[in-house]
């Protein structure tokens, strides 16, 4: 098993209902330490520039307007195997999809407002991790 980082966003969705704590003690709980942590409100440029990758599909505009529409808790989780295992903690994109016991199934109420981010390959979580916090601000244990 490797040590891994990955990024985590909680979604405006999942802030506005308080459950930033229950979504942190289910990273803990798995064994994904938080390693760095900051609540921000994305500007328009910030949201785009963060989900460049899907800026031709059809339900971007949708997502950057979400993204914007309050603040969300950006984590770098630290951990074996950190990437693969957050996806699993998250559940399906779709939370009607989503595993019972799943972020997603549990907080998430469409695929839109959907809780949770979570980088989805090594790439990812370096290009992720450094949009938001710069080495000197993580903090390894
Ligand atoms: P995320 O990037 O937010 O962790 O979600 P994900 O990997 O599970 O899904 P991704 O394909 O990267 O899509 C990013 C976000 O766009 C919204 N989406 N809507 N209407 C649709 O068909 C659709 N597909 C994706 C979701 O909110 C998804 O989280
Ligand atoms: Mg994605």
């Amino acid at each position: 098993m490797a040590i891994e980082r990955t990024l985590s966003i909680i979604k405006p969705d999942a802030v506005a209902k308080d459950v930033i704590g229950q979504i942190y003690s289910r990273f803990e709980n798995a064994g994904l330490k938080i390693i760095a942590a900051r609540m921000v409100k994305l500007s328009r440029a910030e949201a785009e520039g963060f989900y460049a990758e899907h800026r031709e599909r059809p339900f971007f505009k949708d997502l950057v307007d979400f993204m914007m529409s309050g603040p969300v808790m950006v984590q770098v989780l630290e951990g074996d195997n950190a990437i693969a295992k957050n996806r699993e903690l998250m559940g399906a994109t779709n939370p009607k999809e989503a595993d019972k016991g799943t972020i997603r199934a549990d907080f998430a109420d469409s695929i839109d407002a959907n809780a949770v981010h979570g980088s989805d390959s090594a790439t990812a979580a370096t290009k992720e991790i450094a949009f938001f916090f710069p080495e000197t601000q993580t903090y390894s244990r």
